[in-house]
């Protein structure tokens, strides 16, 4: 596998010669240059992403952990290589405690349905927030509904934020789990989860953290936080779809039942008896996506290239830029206004409707997504059916806001 140009990102981080290194952002949209703000929902890839995943396919593919000749051992160590680059990327004390999962979705999935199972009973409460996205709901839901256990909810404020008073009142011997987001796709909200990890493990409580919003912007050191589960997704990462990544303790992977059945997941099979492979494999049943596993790999090591420190400074400067400019638009609603943000804002434009604002956005070469982002009952405890949200990545610069903010204009002379 080849990573080409890694080694060429500058000192002084030098964002348009990054922004070079993403072909679909040469591309127009409607006759004009392409503005992405959308990678909240997905990121775009760089060459180098695109180039492993190539080469990986066009060298070095056959199924892995099974062939006795060389081809399979090649194919084994690139997958393994990329395990071992997310277990540094998050700091993991072990290779065993970093499984592949499709995404965030599976990832919370797994643990939900795999630890409920065990360890929920009925009476027991499982506590959320009321900004999670509805795949760090519905799971718990599930799993609570299984268990005759009891789904419980952190309340925020109106800026956004989770209030930490109530999280305390709402902690207690029947929680079995928390499971929260460390920043929110919907309001860019990061939450304390050093705070949450330290008060639910004074009580013996784990915690889950759905890291799919924060892989992306900032440092995640999982035995800094001493945090059970960390999950995210490849392809918001500037990795490809269909990958991600679960991080979690040992001793709870260990005492958890399996999730999926089938290959590789196994030591022994009768029809009487089967016993349990060791971690990770425990969890990674059947053939799994080895390329994606080598594209996450060469996104991990991309980002790690450029440095958070730099990509922080940098999407932190645009964040207040965007942030300034649409205030500065009579009408404007920024929602989620949180003292502490990450990379997302959403608004509302005054007597319009989210969906018009990101039609006309559309039309003028810029992408920004709009609805209720998979959060419905944030929305609901906002009062509003969505908002018109600009999601940054490193790639972006201050032309892309200068272009949203000029739409905006646009839109609303079109629509008011
Ligand atoms: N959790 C959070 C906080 C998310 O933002 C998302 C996806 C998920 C979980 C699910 O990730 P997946 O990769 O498994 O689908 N969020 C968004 C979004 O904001 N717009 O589209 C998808």
């Amino acid at each position: 596998m080849t990573i080409n140009n890694i080694n060429t990102i500058p000192k002084k981080t030098d964002f348009e010669k990054i922004r070079a290194d993403f072909p679909l952002l040469q591309r127009d949209m409607n006759g004009k240059p392409i503005v992405f703000l959308d990678s909240g929902a997905s990121s775009q890839k760089p060459q180098q992403v695109i180039d492993a995943m190539n080469d990986y396919y066009a060298h070095q593919h056959a199924n892995v952990h099974r062939g006795v000749y060389q081809l399979s051992q090649e194919a084994t160590d690139a997958f393994e290589k990329g395990r071992r680059i997310a277990q540094q990327f998050i700091n993991a004390p072990s290779e065993k405690e970093v499984l592949f999962v499709r995404g965030t979705t599976e990832g919370i999935n797994l643990v939900a349905s795999s630890y409920g199972r065990k360890f929920l009973k009925e009476g027991d409460e499982v506590l959320i927030s009321a900004m999670e996205h509805h795949s760090n709901i519905v799971p718990w839901q599930m799993a609570c509904e299984q268990a005759g256990a009891n789904l419980k909810v952190i309340p925020i404020n109106d800026a956004g934020e989770l209030v930490m008073e109530e999280f305390d009142k709402l902690l207690n011997e029947k929680t079995k789990i928390v499971a929260v987001n460390h920043v929110s796709n919907a309001l860019g909200t990061i939450n304390p989860i050093e705070e949450i990890i330290e008060k639910a493990h004074a009580i013996g409580v784990p915690v889950l953290v759905d890291g799919a919003q924060s892989i992306p912007h900032m440092n995640v050191d999982v035995q800094a936080l001493d945090v059970d589960f960390y999950t995210f997704s490849g392809h918001k990462v500037f990795g490809p779809t269909g990958i991600g990544i679960l991080y979690g303790k040992e001793k709870w992977l260990n005492a958890m039942p399996p999730y999926h059945g089938g290959g590789e997941m196994i030591e022994t099979v009768t029809f009487e008896k089967t016993t349990y492979n060791e971690l990770p494999h425990k969890f990674e049943a059947g053939t799994p996506d080895i390329a994606g596993v080598v594209g996450l790999g060469a996104a991990l090591e991309y980002v790690q290239a450029i440095g958070h420190e730099a990509i922080q400074l940098h999407e932190h400067e645009l964040l207040e830029y965007a942030t300034q400019e649409l205030q500065q638009i009579e009408g404007i609603r920024i929602i989620g206004t949180a003292k502490n943000k990450a990379s997302v804002i959403s608004f509302l434009l005054d007597g319009t409707h989210p969906y018009d604002v990101g039609t006309i956005l559309d039309k003028l070469g810029i992408a920004v997504r709009t609805g209720h982002h998979c959060t419905q009952p944030l929305m609901n405890r906002f009062g509003i059916p969505g908002t018109v949200r600009a999601s940054l990545a490193f790639y972006n610069n201050t032309e892309d806001i200068d272009r949203l903010v000029e739409g905006v204009k646009r839109a609303k002379r079109m629509l008011l």
